[in-house]
């Protein structure tokens, strides 16, 4: 039986369509750069959630219980999102997590420039835990120029179009932001459909869940052991500690940070100096998000979409989350600064 708030579904499709009509002058090519990564995403998440029958845990081309050739997931999901952004034509270069080198498509005048996780958080798919895709859009701004050239995607954050993420956990969500704030949809799997949760979510100021691989402790910065200590203690708010929650995917623990608050950290460290995330396309993206929900993300020392990208696949230590809970961290750093690599 339909019930009557169900008649007032938005879906994503729709969404975009009326956003993009607040735009009198929109030629509609991100509206439909965004439902081509939507479209992808829906056929992801469908491959992502019979992983155990198709017999993901196979080598790329081995055969699954059916008799047929797989692929990895992470290699599937690239392949379906920059197939989905070669059909519409206005996307000129793709740089992925799964490709060394950058991907230029056919349309050398494509006005944008994509980068892409098609699959984050992989090793988490053999044993049922959420993974995710997570995209960044840029303009190119030498568009007249027909030689798509790499330096073009050197851009810093700040100058990201658009971003956004695709959760594939008990439910599939899609997050994303044009930099007016992010809205969210959830995958109503009988209808095939996102359909729009919240126009613009934000972020608690303040939470009270730590995320961090706690087994690297011996490796970080004595600052960041201070701080996490800290965390341990009982918090003024609530006579309590913080809660440890940790996935070990960095959408699943960025959007459970942006839903609950709180502060998600990969730092760097002995054994990452550079931290362990891609800028590109695992921080920027995410840092948008987050930003755009009223939170934080900084590398330690500065605001991850200010960082002028010198490689595409450039890796960044990264604290975001709440406001209140990244300043904190940050004053840890700047207080025991002088003694960073003590133990
Ligand atoms: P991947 O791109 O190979 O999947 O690695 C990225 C993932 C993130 O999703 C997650 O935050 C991090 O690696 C976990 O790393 P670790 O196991 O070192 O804690
Ligand atoms: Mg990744």
């Amino acid at each position: 039986m339909h019930t009557v708030s169900e008649a007032r579904l938005v879906t994503l499709e729709e969404y975009i369509i009326q956003s993009q009509n607040r735009f009198p002058g929109a030629k509609g090519e991100l509206s439909q750069l965004l439902r081509d990564i939507g479209l992808a995403a829906k056929i992801i998440s469908r491959e992502v959630n019979k992983a155990g029958i198709t017999n993901i845990l196979g080598v790329d081309g081995s055969k699954n219980v059916h008799g047929e050739e797989v692929k990895k997931l992470d290699v599937f999901s690239d392949h379906q999102l920059i197939s989905a952004l070669e059909r519409s034509q206005i996307t000129c270069m793709v740089i992925s997590e799964e490709n060394d080198g950058i991907v230029r498509l056919s349309s050398k005048g494509g006005k944008y420039i994509v980068y892409l996780d098609p699959l984050d958080g992989s090793s988490n798919i053999d044993v049922n835990v959420s993974v995710g895709s997570i995209f960044s859009i840029y303009m190119r701004e030498a568009r007249f120029d027909p030689t798509v050239k790499e330096s073009d995607a050197l851009q810093p954050g700040v100058r990201q179009v658009a971003a956004g993420y695709v959760l594939y956990g008990s439910s599939t969500t899609l997050a994303y932001t044009t930099g007016l704030g992010v809205s969210l949809f959830t995958l109503d799997p009988s209808i095939g459909e996102f359909i729009l949760c919240d126009r613009n979510i934000k972020i608690p100021q303040k939470g009270y869940i730590y995320s961090i691989n706690e087994g690297s402790y011996n490796t970080w910065d004595l600052g960041l052991k201070k701080y996490i200590k800290y965390c341990q203690e009982d918090d003024p708010d609530t006579g309590r500690p913080y809660t440890a929650r940790y996935i070990g995917s960095m959408v699943a623990d960025v959007h459970r940070t942006l839903i609950k608050g709180g502060i998600f950290i990969y730092p760097h460290s002995s054994r990452y100096p550079e931290g362990k995330l891609r800028l590109m396309y695992e921080c920027n993206p995410l840092s948008m998000i987050i930003e755009q929900a009223g939170g934080m993300a900084s590398n330690g020392e500065r605001r991850i979409m200010e960082i002028e990208p010198t490689a595409i696949h450039q890796r960044t230590p990264i604290y975001m989350g709440s406001p209140s809970n990244v300043r904190k961290a940050l004053d840890f750093l700047v207080e025991y600064a002088e003694e960073k690599s003590m133990a």
